[in-house]
């Protein structure tokens, strides 16, 4: 039974990495020689960022990488991809990332892996933004993955207080070694176990007026295309 159960949970992950292999090829096929790209953090964005690798190295083309995270920009550096501070450029012409639910409208929520800060002011930075995801990332109703939020350590237990008094259900995320998680700004993050999300407009306001919140992880109104894989069908959403 439990070799069953094994291969059942094997055979699911399988599925889902075929999924990001697939929509990330997708979208990688918007880039164009000469691009800025915003690379985001994360396994789906990972997958596309290895992949603009191999493209660059293959089409001999100059394209240069705004790096999301500290892991996206150690990966970029490795498969050769150039990188560039967003503060010497004037704008960024794409970036693909991906996300931990996709809603209706294209809201999101993201920050599963940390990167909520930079993930969003380079996505606010770009023309384009093109999310990337496999089919479990697809929701009719934001709010069943833990909402994330970015905050000063100074400033924690106030927001803590200010998140529960919202009955968010904020948890300090911790690492595996049980530390308190550090964001690549040295930031601590309130995971919020809200549930269903009904209005993520009026919620992202809500956290916005906190003192001590650096960023949410409610991207609304960023992404402009979403490219989902389910099985071997690769969609395009659009807002
Ligand atoms: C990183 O902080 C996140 O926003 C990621 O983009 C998100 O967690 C998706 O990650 P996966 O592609 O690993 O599911």
């Amino acid at each position: 039974m439990a070799d069953d159960h094994d291969a059942a949970e094997d055979a699911e992950l399988t599925e889902k990495l075929t999924e990001k292999e697939r929509a990330a090829a997708r979208a990688v096929e918007f880039v164009r020689d000469g691009m800025t790209l915003g690379l985001g953090s994360g396994s789906t964005a990972n997958i596309a960022v290895r992949l603009l690798g191999e493209l660059v190295r293959q089409k001999g083309w100059h394209v240069r990488g705004v790096p999301t995270s500290f892991l996206t920009a150690a990966l970029a550096a490795e498969v050769g991809l150039p990188l560039i501070e967003l503060n010497d450029v004037a704008r960024v012409d794409l970036t693909i990332d991906g996300a931990d639910e996709i809603g209706p409208g294209l809201a999101l929520i993201k920050g599963g892996g940390g990167a909520l800060l930079r993930e969003k002011i380079v996505a606010a930075a770009s023309d384009t933004v093109i999310i990337i995801a496999d089919s479990s990332k697809l929701v009719a109703q934001l709010g069943a993955f833990p909402l994330p939020v970015e905050v000063v350590p100074f400033a924690r237990a106030f927001v803590e207080r200010r998140l529960s008094a919202l009955e968010l259900n904020p948890k300090l995320r911790l690492t595996r070694d049980g530390a308190v998680y550090r964001t690549d700004q040295d930031n601590e993050i309130l995971d919020c176990h809200a549930g269903a999300i009904p209005d993520p407009e009026g919620l992202g306001r809500e956290l916005a007026a906190i003192p001590g919140i650096v960023e949410h992880g409610l991207f609304l109104g960023l992404a402009h295309r979403a490219i989902v894989a389910t099985g071997p069908d690769v969609r395009e959403l659009l807002p």
